[in-house]
């Protein structure tokens, strides 16, 4: 029940948000053409006008460890949102508030990973950002990254690790300000086997004269020797019950037997009696 009700509000924001974010335009094809007629006056290479404030907020999908290699593997998207007054027209005049367009077109901040590889492919950069009439930007990068870690082992197997990913500009003496925006949401997060994500807490930093943005993950061990030994007793009540069933059954008919042959003795006795 609960889960059907949460499964409705999803698809009610869904379709809220869909709305909002193609619906609110009065005439489409008349805010694409201003819309192209900005980008075309637009240089990508320039800076936008006035101090830059980046800020990044950090969705963890997805975070384990590796005992055998000693790392911790994160995949994550960080929403970064800044503004760029070039990029801001009324709303009143072109009938829209807000639209995506292809990111490729834009100035996007260089923010990276510092400390951690990405494994496979390279960031996932969001192909598409969100542009609001007043200038905002906002765009996804999403991370799949790999760093070493020195595994803490005293309280194995109830152990927490915590490891550190920290971002910021791949030049130093960035062109722009980073600070931590907090999620507007819960963390939503797929766990599945040994590590069970506790906590993520974050923090910011100077490195270089850049800002310099860290999250730490905080993952506690599943103890699987423990729940392999829970397991077995679990197994070894199940056959118990089993036993006792048997047994139960068993004593039953033992019960059956005793009274039937007492029954066939009290009608010997009666047929005696009676003869
Ligand atoms: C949308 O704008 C175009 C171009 O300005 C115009 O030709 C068209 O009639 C408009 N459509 C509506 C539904 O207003
Ligand atoms: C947007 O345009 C309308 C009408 O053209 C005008 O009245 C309004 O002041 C403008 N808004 C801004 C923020 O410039
Ligand atoms: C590029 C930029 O805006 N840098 C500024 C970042 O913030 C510090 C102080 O918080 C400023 O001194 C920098 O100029």
């Amino acid at each position: 029940m609960a889960s059907r009700s949460i499964l409705f509000a999803a698809l009610l924001f869904f379709v809220v948000e869909s709305r909002r974010a193609s619906g609110s335009c009065v005439n489409m094809s008349l805010f694409s053409t201003q819309l192209d007629l900005m980008l075309a006056e637009y240089d990508r290479a320039e800076l936008p006008p006035g101090p830059i404030h980046v800020k990044a907020a950090l969705d963890v999908h997805h975070a384990t460890i590796d005992d055998t290699t000693a790392t911790v593997r994160l995949l994550a998207a960080m929403h970064l949102s800044w503004e760029d007054k070039r990029l801001s027209w009324n709303a009143t005049t072109w009938g829209c508030h807000n639209s995506m367009t292809s990111s490729e077109k834009l100035w996007l901040p260089d923010v990276n990973a510092l400390n951690a590889v990405t494994s496979g492919n390279a960031a996932g950069v969001g192909l598409r950002a969100r542009l609001s009439s007043d200038g905002r930007v906002s765009w996804v990068l999403r991370f799949d990254l790999t760093s070493p870690l020195s595994l803490q082992l005293d309280a194995w197997p109830r152990d927490v690790q915590h490891a550190v990913f920290k971002f910021g500009s791949r030049h130093h003496g960035a062109a722009y300000n980073l600070s931590v925006e907090d999620l507007t949401h819960d963390l939503t997060v797929f766990e599945s086997g040994t590590w069970e994500l506790t906590e993520v807490t974050s923090s910011e930093s100077v490195w270089r004269g850049g800002d310099v943005l860290g999250w730490t993950v905080s993952l506690r061990r599943r103890a699987a020797a423990h729940a392999l030994a829970g397991g077995s007793v679990l197994a070894a009540a199940g056959s118990a019950a089993e036993w006792s069933a048997w047994a139960a059954a068993a004593q039953l008919l033992d019960r059956l037997l005793l009274a039937a042959v007492l029954f066939a003795l009290f009608v010997l006795v009666c047929m005696f009696a009676s003869a």
